[in-house]
């Protein structure tokens, strides 16, 4: 081996992945610029990655056809005991496993070099931080480890001789021959695809995908998976949330993590900019937040990550002004497509569709084209430092305080524009039973609606029951400094198909609300699903939208949520046993309250008089 560290057990794994993916070279980060430039440049000269004359240091991806999103098919929790991962998890006995992958890895890396990558997950030194170690031989994955986490030197220092790490190994699955000419985007078949996580052992083997949460391992797999279920076992939480700080125009800051499934907006959330006037927010993350119990009994929140890794598809200065700023320069874009005075060019962008442009397959597109000329799950990977909106305390290492939870998801029908929880209890009965239509960010069919508890689904690395426990007995030790808890709905329609609420900046004003009640400054109505406000407690000032669908939009409708019992019953009934008593207790409440109303409620009936 070049290189050794003076950790010594650090050593040793990383001899053991050499003997057994035998790759020709053997590089060990630094995470310098020049490691950066160097690494892009060679993938540039073997036509890997094309650099855009239109953005200072910025470069596309065309992945291969069939990696394209996350595989949640082929993503395993693996534990001795399947009761261990829940019904909501792929699972395959470790030693089985194991043996499979084995001889998948085996001799893997031939014709690559090999790239060790120590990385933190959160700043290096904060006490919520992590470290991991991500073995690859994807010099594309280095650098967009290089933009999504802290990477190199300063981490191996933080390690010390005995310091733990977290080891994450990944091989794109595509060994080469003596003499053989490598891909454009080298991967396995999708029957060679596995995304494995053993908990137990603090450990991610990944093979066969280069694409995304597959591949850059900090991310889902290390700062959702495996640090779900060390946040269990140490008492905190890893959860899928964006993090924002609100300011009022008196100066009273409010902060905000936002639970939503893959591709419904958090990121444009997470870079809000407030209509109302006055009102301010700033950007602390966008996908994943790390919560504990501070000294004051109040629960903090830091984001781990150091980028975005966000869908290009639909992002527009209508859409997320701020990211469209942070896209300016130093960023890697995978399935755009190419113009022909070299930028990138997405749906729904703002400038229009180019005459001509390479679309992500590599083929030539124009707006008569049938197919999108970018992937829909296209992304951006962009340092967060670059984000117009970004807070100055984005790396505070202690975290924000946090006031308010969201959870949400994307419904067309059925699910109010807001609504606050009655307690925490109900919260997380709100959390557990949330439910979206699918979207691109995982392979599979777009538009099904499906549970996606606390947006944590596909992320979650345990058996889902004791997640909801552990909720719960974190509302048990936050006691009175539990944050309030809401659920959103941005996307209703009406039976024209016309969006009843603008979203976007817009929500600011749903925002503005929740800090309101969080203050005790602002009405609500109760309904047999939480409090609702009424549209006079909406600051609506200078917004220019049908009342009418602002009004639709804080309608509900009785029999459609008693029509969903029977779903949420199923449900929950998945999870046996383990289900916490506490959600039984919130269901059967629930269908109470919905049977002891009549199908209109208050808030429906406002519907009448403003019409
Ligand atoms: C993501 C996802 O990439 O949730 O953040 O799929
Ligand atoms: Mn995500």
């Amino acid at each position: 081996m070049a290189y050794t560290v003076a950790h010594q057990t650090l050593n040793e794994w990383v001899q053991e992945v050499v003997d057994l993916c035998q790759p020709d070279a053997v590089h060990w980060c630094d995470g310098t610029v020049k490691e950066y430039d160097r690494l892009m440049a060679k993938m540039v000269a073997a036509g890997k990655a094309t650099p855009l004359a239109k953005r200072p240091n910025s470069f596309l991806f065309r992945s291969s056809l069939s990696d394209v999103a996350r595989v949640e098919e082929h993503t395993y929790i693996s534990y001795p005991d399947q009761e261990q991962a829940g019904p909501t998890n792929n699972w395959i006995e470790p030693k089985r496993l194991k043996k499979t992958m084995l001889d998948l890895y085996q001799g893997c890396m031939r014709g690559r070099t090999m790239y060790v990558i120590p990385f933190s997950m959160g700043a290096v030194g904060s006490p919520m931080a992590k470290i991991g170690v991500e073995i690859t031989d994807s010099a594309y994955v280095v650098c967009n480890m290089h933009i999504m986490t802290r990477v190199g030197t300063p981490v191996i220092k933080a390690l010390g001789t005995e310091g733990e790490f977290i080891r994450c190994l990944h091989s794109v699955g595509a060994p080469l021959q003596p003499g053989e000419k490598d891909a454009i985007w080298p991967c396995a078949t999708m029957e060679n695809k596995y995304i494995s996580h053993f908990p137990d052992e603090n450990l991610v083997w990944s093979y066969g995908s280069g694409y995304g949460g597959n591949a850059l391992l900090g991310k889902k797999c290390l700062a959702l998976r495996i640090a779900s279920v060390m946040a269990r076992r140490e008492g905190w939480m890893a959860e899928h949330m964006l993090i924002l700080r609100l300011i009022n125009p008196q100066g009273e800051r409010y902060h905000i993590c936002g639970a939503f499934p893959s591709a419904c907006g958090k990121t444009n959330l997470s870079m809000l900019l407030p209509t109302i006037p006055g009102w301010r927010a700033e950007c602390i993350g966008d996908d994943i937040a790390w919560l504990r119990i501070g000294p004051d009994g109040r629960l903090y929140a830091i984001n781990p990550e150091a980028g975005f890794f966000g869908v290009a598809p639909g992002t527009s200065n209508e859409s997320n002004p701020a990211a469209m700023g942070t896209l300016k320069e130093n960023c890697i874009f995978t399935n755009c497509a190419l113009t022909d005075n070299g930028d990138v060019w997405w749906e729904k962008h703002d400038n229009p569709a180019p005459a001509h442009a390479i679309d992500w397959r590599g083929q030539d597109w124009t707006p008569d084209s049938r197919q999108p000329a970018a992937h829909p799950n296209a992304r951006f990977t962009a340092p967060a430092a670059q984000c117009p909106v970004i807070s100055p305390d984005w790396e505070d290492p202690e975290g924000v305080p946090i006031d308010i939870l969201i959870f949400g998801g994307r419904r067309t029908c059925v699910q109010p524009l807001i609504v606050e929880a009655l307690d925490w209890d109900h919260g997380v009965f709100l959390g557990a039973t949330a439910a979206s239509e699918t979207t691109a960010a995982n392979i599979g069919h777009v538009g099904n609606l499906r549970r996606d508890p606390f947006a944590m689904k596909p992320f979650c690395g345990y058996n889902m029951a004791d997640y909801f426990a552990h909720w719960f007995t974190m509302g048990d030790r936050l006691g009175d400094k539990r944050p309030h808890v809401f659920y959103v709905n941005w996307f209703q329609k009406n039976a024209d198909g016309k969006w009843l609420w603008p979203g976007f900046g817009d929500n600011s004003r749903v925002l503005k609300w929740m800090c309101e009640r969080v203050d005790g400054n602002a009405d609500a109505q109760e309904t047999p699903i939480g409090y609702m406000p009424s549209i006079d407690d909406l600051d609506l000032t200078g917004l220019d939208w049908p009342m009418d669908r602002i009004v639709e939009s804080l309608a509900i409708d009785v029999k459609a949520f008693r029509a969903e019992i029977a779903d949420i019953e199923q449900h929950l009934a998945q999870f046996g046993d383990r289900l916490p008593g506490r959600m039984i207790k919130q269901l059967q409440a629930y269908k109470r309250r919905l049977d002891g109303q009549p199908a209109q409620t208050a808030a429906s009936k406002s519907l009448h008089t403003a019409r």
